[in-house]
């Protein structure tokens, strides 16, 4: 693993709460882009986004 995948793993287990919401607001800018025809595979990508970085997701 690279010393920046290192970093980015690294924020993200400590920044667990600000990572989900971050996960979860791009999930809703995308989804209005693509007018909602994507919502539901959006909401899984975010949801796996939230999971992965820990569980206890905040949102
Ligand atoms: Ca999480």
């Amino acid at each position: 693993m690279s010393d920046f995948m290192d970093k980015a793993k690294d924020y993200a287990e400590k920044n667990d709460d600000k990572v989900d919401e971050g996960a979860e607001r791009a999930g809703e800018l995308v989804d209005k882009r693509v007018d909602d025809k994507y919502d539901k595979a959006i909401d899984k990508g975010v949801d796996e986004v939230q999971q992965r970085t820990r569980g206890g997701d905040t949102v």
